[in-house]
This record gives C-alpha cells, structure tokens and sequence, in this order.
C-alpha cells in the first residue's frame, strides 16, 4: 500500500488560501489528493507495470490497460487526399464533419462541420446507436451541397461505448448496414477509430507530428507511438505502431484499490459498471461531480457543512454536475459560481460552506490532473526506455471537456509529468477541432489502404481457385488417368500412367542386403539398407550434383553417379560386397522390367544429354564399366513415388498410394490390372506411376493457369511440359511468388513502387521462403528478415502483403494437389466397388514436410472432394531409397531358383 501519503503536493497543488480552516474538510480534503510525489511515482509505477501486461503476448488477455494495437504505423505524411465524411460518437452527441483533404501537407483542410443531437441519451439497444447515427448522418448531408460521388466515413467511438457492447459485431458493418438503410448508397463506411488516435493525428497536422494523444473529458484514454516490436499481440518487429491504452480500466484488477477513497468506491458502486473502469472514475468528468457529492455528504455527516439546510437533495445522483465543479473552481467567480449552485439546489450555504465546497472541488479536479499526469508520465518514461533514448522531446495531443474547460488542469498535468517524468520533455498540443480532422486523415489512410486492398484481390484474383474449378480439375485428372491407361490413348495421353512391375507392397518377409540410389530430389543420395526380422538399418550420404553435371552429358551425370556410389562403399567398407541395387530415379520413364527403364523426358531442371530414350539402368553399368567399378548389381530401377509408397507400405500395409510434393510432384498408386491396357494380364494390381506433372501438357489446364505461371514456365528448360507441376512444386513456387511481387511493384502496391532489383533476379525467391513466412506467429518478422536479404525495406503492410501471396500461392498448390489425389482414390473406390475407401498415402518431399500448412491445406480440400474416401497420410521418414532397396527384395526373391 502506499504509505503516509498527505499533501505536501497538495497544498502546492490547490494553492492553499483559505487559512485558518479547521482540520475537519482538511482532512478530508486530503484524502482525496494524490498527495505526495513519492505516491503519484507509485502510481506511475504501477500504470508501467498495467501497460507492460498489455504490451506482452503471454499476459495481455488477463491485462486491463488493454493496449490494443491499432495497425496505424505512421503518423499523416501530408498526402492523405480527398472528401471525408467524419462521425464521431461522443458521450452526449453525434458530431459529423466534412473535411476535405487536399494533399498538399493538409496543414489547413478544409473542415464542415456540424453537431448533431446536441444530446442524445444512449438507446438501450446498442444497434438502435448505429440508426441514430446514420439519421444524423443523413441529416447532415441533406443540410449541404454534397456532390453524389463516393463519400468514405471515419467513425470515431469517443465514449468508450465499447464496442464489446456488440460483442463479436463487425461494427464497421453494423454502422454500413444502418446508413444504407438511410438510401445513402454513397457513403462507405471505411475507418473506425478511438478518440485519442483521432485527436494524435489531428495534433499532427499542425507539422509537429503528435506521437501521443490525451482525452481527459467525460471518459479518459490515451494512445501512443510504442515500439512496434514491443506491440506483441501485432507481430510487427519494426516501426512504431499506434496502441491505444484503455487506461481507463487500470486498477480494475486492485491495483488502486489503497487509493481509491470511500467516497471512490460509492461513485463506483452506484455507478452503470461497478469495479470497471476505476481509473476513468477518478478522472472523467462523468464522475468528478459524484465524488465531490459524496465528500460534501460525509462532511455534512460531521455536520461541518450546511449546518440547518435540509441537505436530502446531496442523496439525489448527479445532482452536482462536473460543469459546475468546473465554474466553482473558477480562481475569479468561484465563490459566487458555489453560492449559486448550492443555492440551487435548496441549500443556504455560509461563506465558509463555499469556500469549503470550492477546496473540495479543487482537490478532486487536481487530483484527476495529476493521476492523468502520472498515467502520461509512465507512458512518456515507457517510450524513452523503449525507444533507448537518453530524453525523450514529443508532442502530447490532448483533448476533452476537462482539459479544455479548467486552465488549470492542464499546469497541473504539465508540472506533475514534468516531475513525475524528468527524463522527458513534453509539449501539450490542445486539440483545436476534436478528432475531426485527425480521423479525416486516419480515414483517407485506410481508404487509401482498402483501395490497394481491391487491386491486390483483383490480381490475385485468377489464383484463387474455386470449389468448382477444383472438382473440375479433378474429373479432368480422371479423364487424362484413363487415357494414360488406355492402350489406344496411352501413347498421346499427358498423364502417362507408367507401369511399374510392381505388383504388391512390401509383405514384411523381405530380408537381406542392399545398395539404392536416389536421384532427382533434392539432394542425391546413396544408402545402404539391411532389411532384417527386426526391421530394417540404413546408412546414407548425401552427395551434390553439381547444374553443369546436371545440364551436362548424360556420361558425366552417370559418371558422377558411379564415382558417389564408390565414394559411399569406400567410406562403408563395402568395396569388397557385392551388392543387390535398388535405383531410385525420379523421373518420367518408360519400364519395362524391374530392371529396365527407358528415360522419357528430363524435369526439374535436369537436362543431361544422351540419355532422353534410353535404359536408365544401362547408362549406369556403362558408367561402371567406364570406372572399372566392377561391384555393381542394379536389380530394379523405381520412380521415387514408387519408393515412398513401398517404404512406408512396410509399415502399413494399407499403404497404396506414394505421393511426391518436392522439387517436383508426382503420384503412383496400385491399379487393378484388369484396367491397365498397356500390360497384359487381368489378375492382380500393378502400381502405376502416374507422372502427373504432366498433367495438362495438353492444354486442359490453360485456363487455370495465369499470366504469373506462364512468365514462370517460358523461363523453364522444359517449356510448356510439366505443366501441373509448375503449379505445385518446390521449383516452382517462389518462382510465381516473385513474378506476383513485381507486378504489385509495378502497380505500385508493394514497396511504394519502388524498383527492386534483386527481384528481377531469378529463383531469387525461394520456395523455402514461402514456408517460413507462413509460420503462425512469427510471420511478419519472418517476412522482414527475408526481405531484407533481398535488399526489400518492406513496411508493414509490404509484409502483410507478400504473406499474402505467399499464402495464395501455396494453398492453390495444396488444393490442386488434393484434386489430383482425389481423382486416385475415387478412382480406387470405384475400382473396389465399394461406397467407401480406406487407404494409406505414402508421401515424402520438402514442400509438403516443411510448409507449415501445406498439408492440412491438401488433406482439408481432399476430405471436401472425396468425403467417401477416408485417407491417411504417412509421412516417409527414409525416404525412398529404403523403399528402392525392398523393391530389390522383392525382384531378389523373385530370382531366387
Ligand atoms: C525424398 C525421397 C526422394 C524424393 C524426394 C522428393 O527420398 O526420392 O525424390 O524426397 O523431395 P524433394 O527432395 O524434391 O523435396
Ligand atoms: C518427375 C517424377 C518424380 C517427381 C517427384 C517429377 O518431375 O517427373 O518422376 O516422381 O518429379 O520427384
């Protein structure tokens, strides 16, 4: 509790006049006095403390100065242009101006401006406010020559009519729903605002920019400029942004509670919100007359007061207005202002009753002065400590009844901060047009930043896909799957629907030793897998291969492949073994036996010459013999999808489909059959590799496919091939992602325009970067940081902005993935016969590992499209070298005499 705490501060703060008081009304007076410095630091502490528990993400929710950010970052730049309708919802009033802004620094807009319902008493159904509005609104428009052209509105809630009172309600809409309602289809409701932002940003028109802002009228609150990075609940790392306090609940956990007096807890109990808003009640102007009410009450009690009036009307609420308590206190008409008021209301109050009820009302109003002073002090304090700064010189905006009505406040709020907060130097800005002019610009802002919003949507309108588009893509998947299995149509189809010569998954009984490769991920790699009863060990490394190996001939490619392979047996001691060979080998081939694959086609920026038509498992052994690796026993060649599907069938039989969402993408699956036209034979499932990533090579997609994937495929070595997988895969999307942000330069949405080079660079954007900016949470920091690198000074709202793309991006990858699958699995079903399918995805690859929503996105719009299909995914965990190596089991069995 705070201790010992009479007046030093107080006589200096009511100026003391009146000697020879008895010490009765001086004590009493002094209980309501915030009495010594030593207590206003304390209670400056403690707002520190309130407003830090709002700052943080961990605390915020319990917190009651709520310190709500308010996405405003910059303080007006003067080029805020055009007609704005201004409402603004005051305790007793609605005001509606007309400002115009005019661009040119909008040091003197032009404001119209006209107060509506001089009072108007709160309609006890909140949404009825919004028509009250909209009337006044409508009103006022009909009282001038406004031109029909679109008239964007900034509302202004200045009566801590907290929009709770709708809770969850969009209020923008509700007040959009009512003016429409008013036939005034031309107004657009665009900004909602607190007071206090208003009255900063009005302050900040005058050229000195306002980096805090002050309403001490009916109600209190006070916003500031803080460390974006310390606004935690808006992920924002750099910058300022604009929270708005909502001082007015501090103490409402107790925090007050040992300075709150008795006459404090009265007006609190008698008043709408008892225990809410405790600051507001020792400081809004809607409770300085109770409280003065309250203290004459018990100084009548002691019968110091009024002795032989009838005093019953002191029992009437708000009989003593905080108007009056203003004139009282008054230095020059004071007295006779005390005399009249008490009179008024049926009291014969002796000279020393009004000299008393004037100390009283001094003592009350300084004390609101100098909590808000210590309430601006901690705010001040907190933006020099945040801020790093040896002194800190801003601009308060302040504005409200209280303030404006009584000189005197506002020294005392200055000298008390001064006082309260050395280290700062602060210039009191009184507002001069309310919030009017401030809200006008904050409104121009947000119209500013809705009409990018429109052009934004507009152009990443063509990637957004519908259900329809999706289901669509999905029949067309079935269509191309039957065509790729038809004997006739195979050999035109763009699905190509491979045949594996694999006829089963992994039984368990697989056993023995082997090598496997895996090439055209990511990374190449070696392994060696020992299948055993117990299951299964392996041992790999990672080797690089080099783009001119890659680009190059298919000689040094395979070469290479063969010097890695004998790297690995060296460093495994495996010179001496040799070793059944499982290849995994990621690209589109033609099998024709478990060891013999014909090339068809390079992806994924693969292009060695020579070998396009050829045995893939040749070109090795050619390469072997061209190294006298003697050791080499390739036993079967797989498809990577094939290679997941096997490797994690090992673990789950159900397992019967493999998916590959990486550099590349592709799916195989376990056809009957009986539907495979291109092998001989009824009995059975073979699985078939789909090579989806052709998938409208044909042109079926062309009108799914924008302007972006186009710009991205005529850069490709494989141009107009693997047009599904430009769509979907690693190599791919941060290549779209970086052709959408040069477009939104150029419209000047993004980086105000500014040229980027480095974003002229190719592949500049990575893929992975997609990944890491979808991060919940971190995101926008992640965002900076990225672009930063890219030598992009991004805003908040460019990082909002390329989160954005990046999200529209990767969920239509992850949507255009799961139609494709669904197309698989209905396609299961139906070959099953049955009304529902349950079944197993093996899938592997860095985008659908790494991305933080990618899957969720796949499986979600997968479940919409096939809800008669149940699937699961399971993710491979060794990739699919392990599943290259039991495919080796198998084809080893198989040979065994
Ligand atoms: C890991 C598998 C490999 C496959 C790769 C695809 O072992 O066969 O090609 O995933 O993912 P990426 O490395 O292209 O992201
Ligand atoms: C290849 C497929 C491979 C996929 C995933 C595609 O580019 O054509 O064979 O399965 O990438 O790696």
């Amino acid at each position: 509790s705070i201790a010992g705490h009479s007046c030093p501060l107080y006589a200096r703060l009511l100026g003391r006049d009146c000697s020879g008081r008895t010490l009765q009304s001086a004590d009493v007076v002094d209980t309501v006095a915030p009495w010594s410095t030593d207590t206003l630091q304390e209670v400056k502490g403690r707002m520190l403390q309130a407003m830090r528990k709002g700052l943080s993400r961990q605390t915020h929710a319990q917190a009651n100065v709520r310190m709500l950010p308010t996405y405003i970052c910059s303080t007006p730049d003067g080029t805020e242009k055009g007609d704005i309708l201004v409402v603004e919802l005051c305790q007793s009033h609605v005001r509606t101006l007309r400002v115009t802004l005019l661009g040119d620094g909008n040091q003197s807009p032009q404001p119209g401006c006209w107060v509506m319902g001089s009072s108007w008493s709160p309609p006890t159904m909140p949404l009825q406010l919004f028509d009250f509005i909209a009337q006044c609104v409508r009103q006022f428009l009909a009282g001038i020559s406004s031109p029909q052209h679109r008239l964007p509105l900034g509302f202004v809630n200045g009566t801590g009519f907290s929009c709770s009172d709708v809770e969850g309600k969009d209020v923008v809409q509700l007040l959009q729903l009512a003016i429409n309602k008013q036939e005034l289809h031309h107004v657009d409701v665009v900004a909602l605002m607190n007071d206090t932002v208003g009255t900063m940003m009005t302050c900040s028109m005058r050229g000195e920019p306002c980096e805090v802002a002050l309403i001490v009228g009916t109600g209190t609150n006070s916003c500031f400029m803080a460390e974006a990075q310390q606004v935690e609940m808006a992920e924002e790392i750099s910058g300022k942004m604009c929270v708005n306090t909502e001082w007015g609940c501090f103490g409402d956990d107790g925090t007050l509670s040992d300075i709150l007096t008795p006459y404090d807890q009265h007006v609190d109990q008698e008043s709408s919100n008892p225990g809410e808003k405790r600051f507001e009640k020792l400081v809004g102007s809607l409770y300085l007359g109770e409280i003065v009410r309250h203290v004459l009450t018990a100084l009548v009690a002691e019968k110091v007061l009024f002795t032989g009036s009838s005093v019953a009307i002191l029992r009437t609420k708000d009989v003593l207005k905080t108007q009056q308590v203003l004139e009282i206190i008054d230095k020059e008409e004071g007295m006779a202002k005390a005399r009249r008021a008490l009179e008024a209301l049926g009291l014969q109050p002796s000279e020393q009753d009004c000299c008393r009820v004037q100390q009283i009302c001094r003592a009350v109003v300084s004390r609101a002065a100098a909590l808000c002073a210590a309430g601006l002090a901690a705010i001040l304090s907190h933006m020099c400590q945040s801020r790093e700064l040896e002194r800190l010189v801003v601009n308060v905006g302040v504005d409200g009844e209280l303030y404006r009505g009584y000189t005197r406040f506002g020294e005392i709020l200055q000298s008390v901060t001064g006082l309260l907060a050395p280290e700062c130097t602060a210039t009191l800005l009184p507002s001069v047009d309310g919030t009017g002019q401030g809200a006008a610009v904050v409104t121009a802002v947000a119209l500013r930043l809705a009409a990018q919003r429109r052009e934004v949507d507009q152009l990443l309108a063509p990637l957004r896909l519908s259900r329809a588009d999706l289901e669509r893509v999905q029949a067309l998947m079935r269509r191309e799957m039957e065509l790729g299995l038809g004997l006739e149509s195979h050999a035109s189809a763009s699905v190509r629907m491979l045949p594996t010569y694999v006829r089963g998954t992994p039984d368990g009984t697989e056993r023995g030793e082997f090598l496997a490769l895996d090439l055209g991920g990511t990374n190449f790699r070696v392994l060696v897998v020992r299948v055993a009863q117990d299951g299964i060990r392996m041992a790999s490394e990672i080797y690089v291969i080099p783009t001119a190996v890659t680009q190059g001939t298919g000689e040094e490619l395979f070469n290479h492949i063969i010097e890695c392979i004998m790297d690995f047996q060296l460093k495994q001691n495996l010179m001496e073994q040799v070793l059944p060979l499982g290849f995994t080998f990621s690209f589109p081939c033609q099998q024709l036996g478990l060891d013999k694959a014909v090339l068809l086609s390079w992806t994924k920026g693969f292009s060695a010459s020579g070998c396009v038509g050829q045995d893939v498992v040749q070109l090795l052994r050619e390469a072997a013999q061209r190294k006298q690796h003697l050791g080499l026993k390739v036993v079967a060649v797989v498809n990577d999808t094939v290679g997941t599907m096997m490797s994690c069938g090992y673990d789950d039989p159900k397992c019967e489909i493999g998916l590959i969402v990486g550099t590349g993408t592709n799916a195989c699956y376990m056809e009957e059959m009986r539907n495979v036209g291109t092998v001989e034979g009824e009995q059975g499932r073979m699985c078939i590799n789909m090579e989806w990533g052709a998938f409208g090579d044909n042109g079926c997609l062309d009108d799914i496919f924008t302007d972006f994937d186009r710009l991205v495929d005529e850069k490709t070595i494989n141009a107009g091939k693997q047009r599904f997988e430009k769509l979907i895969s690693g190599m791919y999307l941060g290549e779209i992602v970086r052709h959408i942000l040069l477009a939104l330069v150029e419209k000047q949405l993004l980086f105000r325009g500014k040229p980027c080079p480095k974003l002229q660079t190719r592949d500049i954007f990575q893929t992975k970067f997609l990944s890491t900016i979808e991060i919940d949470g971190l995101a926008l920091r992640q965002v900076r940081a990225i672009l930063q690198d890219l030598e992009l000074q991004a805003s908040f709202e460019d990082s909002l902005l390329v989160q954005k793309v990046c999200q529209t991006v990767s969920l239509r990858a992850a949507q255009l993935c799961a139609a494709g699958l669904a197309a698989v699995v209905e396609k299961m079903r139906e070959n099953r016969g049955s009304a529902q399918l349950a079944v197993t995805v093996g899938v592997d690859g860095t985008l659908y590992k790494m991305h933080p929503r990618f899957s969720q996105h796949l499986q979600q719009m997968l479940r919409d499209l096939a809800p008669n299909c149940t699937v699961t995914f399971l993710q491979s965990e060794d990739g699919s070298g392990k599943g290259a190596a039991l495919v080796a089991a198998v084809a080893c069995r198989r040979a065994e005499p």
